[in-house]
């Protein structure tokens, strides 16, 4: 792949074009094609500039240790147009005693990216690993005003020139729980986090402030847990305009990695993938590929961030999981990622599943009931999705428990307000292509409804 030019938003000459035939195992065959072929005159030949004509952005975490090597800078001046400061804003590094802060590592990226027109997303305000150790032993109200001035001081420090903050990471625990992690910020109070957001708010006001997270590549209880949180943001009023899915992965993708990215971007916050990395293996280049393609679908989803530049450079030791080898060469999953920017049509992105997504079985609809409850009341957010044929008019029909009264209907009109109620579509959500999805809430007092509810056509 040395014949491709290494001058940023460069594009391969016709005469360039050839086609190279990458080894790829049976698995791996039937997840992606076989055939690479070089770009198409036009076609953009470096990952930032396929991701820009696309309207996103295609980033690595950068470590400033590392802007001394120049192999390594060749590629990520080349390559990127967004980092990540891998390290160097967490807060040990810009906060290591109290009321102390420094900013000379950061600052090194910061002025880099600057200089050479890229983003920068801010990693991370407030973590519960990484914290100084004048921090962890702190609790209590004394953590809670440490915190507040900490994300107060650096947000403003940078004001401005963050295009994203991640201004809590990792705050929800694993497993089945859909708990919050417990950690000393936890113990300040549930609320630690709204506080945190409302707070990076008010110092930088342009910054799109992120929440962050892993084990969030499915529908699953942990990522069903910040999606209920969000929603409860929006609605709240609280500052949120986006969430980072980690997306640190093993050797297979979940098949509803896609439609996860969707259900939050439908909650009206933009998604990132902030800190890719993936097993190498006979699955790497089709799954960086996928991963890519599934960005692509989700009209919010803003950009893509690779967890450092080359393998040696990654956290994940020998697990080779980056784009780009040990000896600063193109992997073949590096040109999985190009063709997949490089693939489908141009901006604004296309908000249909892309050509890998099996085709919806059966027709009709289904409905499914998405709920956030408290003592004495309840929203449910209900999506209706078109099986195999478009839908011309819909009806959801939802049996609430005994006690329990609609007492609010958005994008749905409710016939009755107890026991089995019935929501039919509204003028301008009722025709839906095969495989499309809509979503309408209700709120109500009592328990809210148990169950997958029965979706009828016409
Ligand atoms: O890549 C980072 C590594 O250099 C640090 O030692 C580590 C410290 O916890 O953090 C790594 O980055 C993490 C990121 O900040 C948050 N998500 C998980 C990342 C990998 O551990």
């Amino acid at each position: 792949m040395r014949d491709i030019p290494d001058r940023p938003g460069s594009r391969t000459p016709a005469r360039r074009r050839r086609t190279v035939l990458i080894p790829l195992t049976a698995v791996a065959a039937a997840l992606a094609a076989t055939v690479v072929t070089a770009p198409a005159a036009g076609a953009a030949t470096t990952l930032g500039a396929a991701a820009a004509e696309k309207g996103r952005y295609f980033g690595a975490a950068v470590a400033a240790a590392k802007l001394s090597d120049s192999q390594y800078v060749g590629i990520l001046d080349r390559e990127f147009n967004s980092v990540t400061p891998e390290n160097e804003m967490k807060w040990d590094a810009t906060e290591p005693s109290q009321g102390r802060f420094t900013y000379t590592n950061a600052d090194r990226i910061v002025s880099h990216a600057q200089a050479r027109g890229m983003k920068i997303r801010g990693h991370a305000l407030l973590w519960h690993a990484q914290q100084p150790g004048w921090a962890q032993s702190m609790s209590g109200s004394a953590l809670r005003s440490a915190m507040v001035n900490h994300v107060t001081q650096v947000a403003t420090y940078y004001r401005g020139r963050i295009h994203s903050w991640d201004v809590v990471n990792e705050a929800f625990a694993d497993g089945g729980s859909g708990a919050r992690r417990d950690s000393n910020l936890q113990r300040t109070g549930n609320d630690w986090i709204e506080v945190a957001f409302r707070t990076a708010r008010a110092a930088d006001p342009n910054a799109k402030l992120c929440y962050n997270d892993y084990n969030t590549d499915s529908v699953n209880p942990k990522s069903t847990a910040i999606y209920h949180m969000v929603r409860d943001f929006k609605a709240r009023g609280v500052p949120i305009d986006c969430v980072g899915f980690q997306s640190h992965l093993g050797t297979s993708l979940p098949g509803d990695y896609q439609a996860n990215l969707q259900r939050f971007a439908d909650l009206g916050v933009d998604v990132q993938i902030t800190e890719l990395d993936i097993t190498q293996g006979s699955n790497q280049a089709a799954m960086y590929g996928a991963v890519t393609r599934a960005c692509l679908a989700v009209a919010r989803c803003t950009g893509i961030t690779v967890w450092g530049v080359r393998d040696s450079d990654s956290w994940r030791g020998t697990d080779n999981a980056l784009l780009i080898d040990r000896s600063g060469n193109r992997k073949p999953a590096y040109q999985a990622v190009l063709d997949a920017l490089n693939a489908g049509s141009g901006t604004p992105p296309p908000t249909t599943p892309p050509p890998t997504t099996p085709p919806p079985t059966g027709s009709g609809c289904t409905a499914v009931v998405s709920l956030n409850s408290w003592t004495g009341g309840f929203v449910a957010t209900v999506r209706v999705t078109a099986g195999a044929a478009p839908v011309d008019g819909w009806t959801v029909r939802v049996t609430l428990p005994a006690g329990a009264t609609v007492t609010n209907t958005w994008s749905a009109q409710a016939g009755g307000s107890t026991g089995t109620v019935n929501f039919r579509n509204v003028s301008y959500n009722g025709q839906l292509a095969a495989g499309a999805s809509t979503e309408f809430g209700f709120q109500g007092t009592g328990t809210g409804p148990s169950g997958t509810p029965a979706c009828t056509v016409g």
